[in-house]
């Protein structure tokens, strides 16, 4: 006798039972709500996800997801993710954080998990501010954002992470607007489907430590071009951006980091526990 069909999922199907500390009105929100509606039309159970952070307010997102969760240390999201999976190939991996999470201390990470192109989805909750220690400029915050903690701005170029993404080897590049759940949902799904490294920039806006971040719903378009999958039109494209494109940019044919699993990468098959102790014996 076959087993009973499982019904058809939904995005609750991946939302945990603890109730978020995000502010009212924070981005984050519907960034969770884009992460479930995502997972749930590519039909993954929620037992083959896994969810991995680093620290930040918008990396509390594994913990209000009904699937595998790691909430690590600051910067190291992509450490982690790349270790699941290596382990378990067959597994969605999935890490998410923040601008200052994933471009301050963890921006070496993000450079060489670009480059390694492992078959992983990188979302970035980006709201130019450090929200989670209260209001620091942040790699992405632009040069005359006024704060108290910054009195007339910092002065400094912002770091520009699609531009980054593309120049170090990811393979499918694009951004979106928290505001924007369902168009949010069909990106994350389409990089989740991606073979190889995706980065999904989310412009997610603090709006404690960035009021003027709810500005931003006036300013996002969606991009006026399709897709390219030529990385020297992307640069170009991305070069001229005002930062407020939404879409995706840039789909690549790079074959992913072989982990042993499967998908479209014709992988070699993974070496055993014991043999990878044995080339670690003095
Ligand atoms: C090693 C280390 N350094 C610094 C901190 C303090 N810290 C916690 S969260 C954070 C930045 C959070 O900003 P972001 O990643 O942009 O996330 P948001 O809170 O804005 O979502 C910092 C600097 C820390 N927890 N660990
Ligand atoms: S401080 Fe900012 S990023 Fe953190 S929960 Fe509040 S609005 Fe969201």
């Amino acid at each position: 006798m076959s087993a009973p069909a499982r019904p058809a999922l939904k995005a609750g199907d991946f939302k945990s039972d603890l109730k978020p500390v995000w502010c009212p009105g924070c981005g984050d929100y519907h960034v969770l709500l884009s992460f479930g509606r995502a997972l749930a039309q590519i039909g993954v159970p929620p037992e083959e996800v896994v969810v991995i952070s680093g620290i930040g307010c918008s990396s509390r997102i594994p913990a209000y997801m009904n699937c595998y969760g790691f909430h690590g240390v600051h910067g190291r999201s992509l450490a982690l993710a790349t270790g699941v999976k290596v382990a378990r190939p067959e597994l969605t991996v999935i890490a998410a954080g923040g601008d200052g999470d994933g471009f301050s201390i963890g921006g070496n990470h993000f450079l060489h998990a670009c480059r390694r192109n492992i078959d992983l989805t990188y979302v970035v909750m980006d709201n130019r501010v450090y929200g989670m220690t209260k209001g620091q400029p942040s790699p992405t915050t632009e040069p005359d954002w006024d704060s108290a903690l910054s009195p007339g701005g910092t002065g400094l170029s912002p770091f520009h992470p699609m531009v980054i993404a593309l120049a170090s080897g990811a393979n499918f590049v694009a951004r979106t607007f928290s505001g924007d759940p369902a168009g949010t949902a069909r990106v994350i799904a389409e990089a989740v489907r991606h073979p190889g490294f995706s980065f999904v920039q989310v412009l997610s806006p603090c709006v404690t430590f960035r009021p003027d971040a709810r500005d931003w719903k006036g300013a996002v378009h969606a991009a006026p071009v399709e897709p390219t999958d030529d990385p020297a039109r992307a640069a170009r494209r991305i070069m001229t951006d005002d930062g407020f494109n939404t879409g995706i940019l840039y789909r690549g044919a790079r074959r992913p980091y072989p982990t042993g699993g499967g998908g479209a990468a014709a992988p070699a098959a993974p070496a055993a526990p014991a043999e990878l102790a044995a080339e670690f014996v003095l």
